[in-house]
């Protein structure tokens, strides 16, 4: 059943992503003994915390287990999926992610996503840290993805595949999530592709363009998500403010250490979201 993660290459360019991810999907069914999962959430920089309060752990699987997925390159992601049940909804909770700055090519970096979709899961929340290109969100802000600029030049869909992007972040999703906390506040995401962070100049020009937050991720996974029918909702949590925004540098640590302090509220959001989904 579980096929060997070493001999499944998801960047050789004769293998079909999709059949690494129903692999992934068979060795996940297998380990969790559940054939399908309902829901799927992917959580970025230093919210792994996020995950202790979303609902009864039911197994855990290490990434490096399952065909297709690699060890995360970053700090503050974990490379564990966990099978949570939360209010009855069996969620698949991948605690890292691949980035496209890793250097590996796109499809690792939507592994997850098409994973999810292969074991049944119909709707997938994505989470990440972010950097504010608005003074007026500090650190600590959850923002929920209205839409977003691929400024990555890259697409996770090969070949003739001419994906509808209109409505990605479920408006159903993001009122659902708003009807929990209505402080939410909402905006567009801005993903380059890094690893570092934007100069000021660029940070100026995302803003111009109709950017809200700047991060990493987020955007390539959504639009593979939208390819495999998944409903998307976006939450990201400012943890600095973009370059030249505000007079500070940006360190890594200080990112790591706001998504830690508000990771017991995002979870809390995230279980009801989820409750409801
Ligand atoms: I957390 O300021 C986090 N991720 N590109 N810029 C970009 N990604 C980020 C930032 C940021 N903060």
């Amino acid at each position: 059943m579980t096929a060997d993660p070493a001999t499944t290459d998801l960047t050789a360019p004769d293998v079909d992503p999709w059949d690494v991810a129903n692999a992934a999907a068979a060795a996940i069914a297998d380990r969790t003994e559940l054939a399908r999962h309902d829901t799927a959430v992917v959580l970025g920089s230093g919210l792994a915390a996020a995950l202790q309060i979303l609902g009864k752990l039911r197994a855990e699987v290490a990434q490096s287990e399952l065909p297709g997925f690699t060890p995360p390159a970053v700090p503050g992601h974990a490379g564990v999926v966990q099978s949570i049940e939360v209010a009855g909804r069996r969620t698949l909770c991948f605690g890292g992610r691949s980035h496209l700055y890793e250097g590996r090519g796109v499809r690792p970096v939507v592994h997850a996503v098409r994973t999810a979709a292969a074991a049944g899961c119909r709707a997938i929340v994505l989470t990440n840290g972010c950097g504010a290109l608005r003074a007026d969100w500090p650190p600590g802000t959850a923002a929920l993805i209205r839409d977003h600029i691929n400024l990555t030049a890259t697409s996770p869909l090969e070949g003739p595949t001419f994906v509808d992007l209109t409505n990605l972040y479920a408006l159903r999703l993001r009122d659902l999530a708003r009807s929990i906390d209505p402080a939410l506040v909402e905006g567009v995401y801005v993903q380059f592709r890094g690893p570092h962070y934007e100069t000021p100049a660029e940070v100026r020009m995302a803003r111009q363009l109709g950017g809200d937050v700047v991060g990493m991720s987020t955007a390539l996974e959504a639009i593979a998500a939208r390819e495999a029918g998944l409903e998307v909702l976006g939450i990201s949590l400012v943890t600095n403010h973009a370059a030249g925004v505000i007079s500070a540098p940006l360190r890594h640590v200080d990112v790591f250490q706001a998504g830690t302090l508000a990771a017991p509220r995002f979870g809390r959001l995230l279980a009801e979201v989820l409750t409801r989904i």
